[in-house]
């Protein structure tokens, strides 16, 4: 037995056989790509809540340059939220073995000494710190909002949107700095692999890496071959094989996550998904609650024919419509599913109700109706209320929704009526609707 160093900043402290440039480059390679897509759809997704709009839907005061992109949120194709937002919560979840693999990987740097050997080094491993802290943070208050819901009452959008900055930049920077030495120590295996195939692969793993390291002594450049343990264990597993279990397990958590986000019968294989997973109930009213009516303190009495009134404000002044008089104005049915920021969203459902821009026509606006400030009759809680913009206003698929599904709308999806507008996030078709006031916010 080789004695082992108590401290972890010697390099012979760390044993594992797998760890190398080729290991670590693989696997930052597929998170380049990976977290490339995770930031775009995070920043459509946060475009998509009209968060320039109105103060109601801005949940990161004081955004300032970092809203400098945002654009008004189209209306079509209507699954297009469901679309960037499934892939951004299905993508997170599928990286996290990824994420952790490439961690891992790296841990004897972390503890590398001296500290740093120079100015541009210590700089180097400040945004390391950022970039680790950062991505570990994205992850986790994601994956806790997914599968916990608003843990971080009021504060998920903020923290989650300043950390992606956060983490974004000094994402760049690493990438800037590594990218290039990755790309060649992956090519330079492939290239060179040929006849070493047939050989058993850690083998050839720690021949290669052990000329790998060789030359960049003699270069006098340590890093790359650092990740190399000088006094390695003897190997369990080849590092394809270290790999595949990282596969394996990106793909199981891909298989029971994706279905929250797909229809049918892979609703079944979500597993993982806490509110996305199978149909809480059959009928109409059938597919996914985000809250129920209990949960937002929904009290039945306001919501009877004799007690609930619409109370609708514009240019021309006020008007208080009942029930019957709702139902009195042109109905229009649109296809539409719900899309929730959490991943899971449903198929189309068949909504019948009134048009918005229907609506705002009740109250002076012709034509080109403006942006509208929706209401709940919910009384606490961030999501009573939301503003919606003037294209999606002017959208007549833009529904004040009665019916789902030919029946009425129950409870818990918003009765006696809701907002469903097309390709919007899930937080933006408030329910149990109790006012709308028309103009430019
Ligand atoms: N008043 C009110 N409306 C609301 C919410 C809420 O909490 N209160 N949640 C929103 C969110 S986040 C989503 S995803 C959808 C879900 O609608 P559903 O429960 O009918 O599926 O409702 C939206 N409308
Ligand atoms: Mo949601």
């Amino acid at each position: 037995m080789r004695d082992r160093p108590s401290l972890p900043t010697s390099p012979r402290f760390w044993r594992s056989p797998l760890r190398g440039p080729w290991f670590t480059s693989v696997l930052g390679l597929v998170l380049l790509v990976g977290v490339t897509v995770l930031f775009v759809t995070g920043l459509l997704s946060y475009a998509a809540y009209n968060p320039g709009l109105s103060p109601v839907n801005d949940t990161t005061p004081g955004k300032g340059v970092l809203g400098f992109y945002l654009f008004p949120w189209p209306t079509g194709p209507v699954w297009l939220y469901r679309f960037t937002q499934g892939l951004h919560v299905t993508l997170g979840v599928t990286l996290v073995p990824v994420l952790l693999a490439k961690l891992w990987s790296v841990v004897p740097r972390l503890f590398a000494l001296p500290p740093a050997r120079s100015l541009a080094h210590a700089l180097e491993r400040i945004s390391l710190l950022l970039l680790v802290g950062g991505g570990l943070f994205e992850f986790t208050t994601g994956v806790l909002n997914v599968q916990l819901e608003y843990v971080f009452p009021g504060s998920f959008y903020p923290l989650h949107f300043y950390g992606a900055w956060v983490f974004f930049a000094a994402f760049l920077a690493h990438v800037a700095l590594k990218a290039p030495a990755a790309v060649r120590t992956v090519r330079r295996r492939r290239t060179g692999a040929g006849a070493a195939q047939e050989q058993p692969v850690h083998a050839r793993d720690v021949r290669e890496e052990g000329a790998l390291r060789g030359a960049a002594r003699e270069e006098g450049v340590r890093e790359e071959g650092d990740l190399v343990a000088p006094l390695p264990d003897p190997p369990t597993v080849s590092r394809r094989g270290a790999l595949a279990l990282v596969g394996g397990g990106s793909l199981l958590l891909f298989l029971t996550t994706v279905g929250q986000s797909l229809g049918g019968p892979f609703r079944r294989t979500a597993l993982l998904a806490p509110h996305g997973g199978p149909d809480p109930a059959g009928g109409p009213n059938g597919f996914q609650i985000n809250k129920t009516a209990a949960y937002a303190g929904i009290d039945p009495a306001e919501t009877g024919e004799d007690a609930w009134r619409l109370v609708v404000t514009g240019r021309t002044g006020t008007v208080r419509l009942d029930r019957a008089r709702l139902l009195r104005m042109p109905l229009h049915s649109s296809s539409l599913p719900i899309a929730c920021v959490e991943g899971w969203s449903t198929a189309d459902q068949w909504w019948r109700g009134v048009r918005l821009r229907d609506l705002a026509a009740l109250v002076g606006y012709d034509g080109d109706p403006p942006d509208v400030l929706v209401e709940s009759l919910q009384r606490h809680g961030a999501f009573r209320r939301a503003a919606l913009r003037a294209n999606q206003v002017a959208d007549g698929r833009s529904l004040l929704a009665l019916f789902v599904n030919g029946e009425e709308l129950s409870p818990d999806h918003g009765h006696p009526a809701r907002i469903i507008v097309p390709a919007a996030p899930g937080v933006l078709n408030t329910k149990w609707v109790a006012r709308l006031t028309f103009g430019d916010l």
